[in-house]
């Protein structure tokens, strides 16, 4: 099955687990497609009594009506926040949210006589949910490297965001919910989990499986395919996905693992549409 949890994943929870005790606050950045795969089971309670700030982001590729739905259902602990880190989208009310945290710890701090100092953040999340995107929109400047695949960005790295406020990049920390496995294909499917270590062809099948459960159009649409409703298996769709994109192999064959990744490929970039794969309350 999947590879999900590399020695460097241990090295990094304890280092979490040091910074935790130097920073004021923690903003844990979800993926809103997935909001519960892609929360750590761990971290409330490595956070003990530490501030923490939820941002849904990517909000873009996620179905805005159901990233309401878990913003409602966060928000009864936390304060939260949908964010696009490309457009900025969100940005404002964030640090509207660190700001008044700045406000509340340097009163604190003057009650008793001490300077007033910077506010110091520490941004978690699993790996490329877009951490270091957030990061770079924050500060209006382009500080920390990005990219496509999980693992980008190796060390932790402070970035001072504005005069007043410092910003800790770490790197993607992901520990696994061994028990689930669909929490797994979600973290796949997403681009957590580097594409070497699972198997396209069942991830693209369990994709189907979760998109034509949502809306058998999607697909019918995307492809300029029609569905039989609810009669075909998902390797069967992916086959007819893998035929109209032109994934073939010299003979005419159609090239699964080709039309796996294509299929894969779409959906990270959000041509199939804003698609969430999971809705809060939902047996997940
Ligand atoms: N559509 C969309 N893409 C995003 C958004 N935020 C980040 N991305 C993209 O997601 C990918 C990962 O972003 P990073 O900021 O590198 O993610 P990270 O969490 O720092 O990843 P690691 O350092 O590998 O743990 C990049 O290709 C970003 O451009 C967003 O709000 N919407
Ligand atoms: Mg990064």
């Amino acid at each position: 099955m999947i590879q999900w949890y590399p020695g460097h994943m241990a090295k990094s929870r304890r280092i979490l687990e040091r910074d935790l005790k130097i920073v004021d606050l923690v903003v844990e950045v979800l993926d809103a497609r997935i909001p519960y795969s892609s929360q750590n089971p761990d971290l409330a309670e490595l956070l003990g009594s530490k501030k923490k700030i939820i941002v849904l982001n990517k909000m873009d590729l996620a179905d805005r009506a159901i990233s309401e739905r878990w913003k409602n259902y966060f928000a009864r602990d936390h304060p939260v926040v949908l964010v696009n880190s490309l457009t900025g989208e969100g940005i404002k009310e964030l640090l509207a949210f660190i700001e008044a945290e700045g406000r509340e710890i340097n009163k604190a701090l003057q009650e008793k006589g001490r300077n007033k100092r910077d506010i110091r953040i520490m941004v978690v999340g699993i790996p490329n949910v877009g951490k270091s995107a957030l990061i770079n929109v924050l500060a209006g400047v382009k500080y920390a490297r990005t990219g496509n695949k999980p693992g980008v960005t190796r060390g932790r790295q402070w970035i001072t965001v504005r005069k007043d406020i410092q910003l800790l990049d770490t790197p993607g920390i992901l520990w696994p919910k061994f028990d689930d496995e669909d929490v797994g294909y979600r973290l796949a499917l997403t681009g957590a989990i580097r594409d070497e270590v699972f198997d396209e062809e069942a991830a693209a099948c369990k994709l189907i499986e979760y998109i034509t459960g949502i809306d058998e159009t999607i697909l019918e649409k995307a492809y300029d395919i029609v569905l039989e409703a609810g009669q075909e298996i998902p390797y069967d769709i992916l086959g007819k996905v893998g035929q109209r994109t032109g994934c073939l192999m010299s003979g005419g064959r159609i090239d699964m693992g080709w039309a796996a990744s294509r299929l894969i490929n779409d959906f990270r970039r959000g041509k199939l549409g804003s698609i969430s794969l999971e809705v809060p309350g939902d047996d997940i």
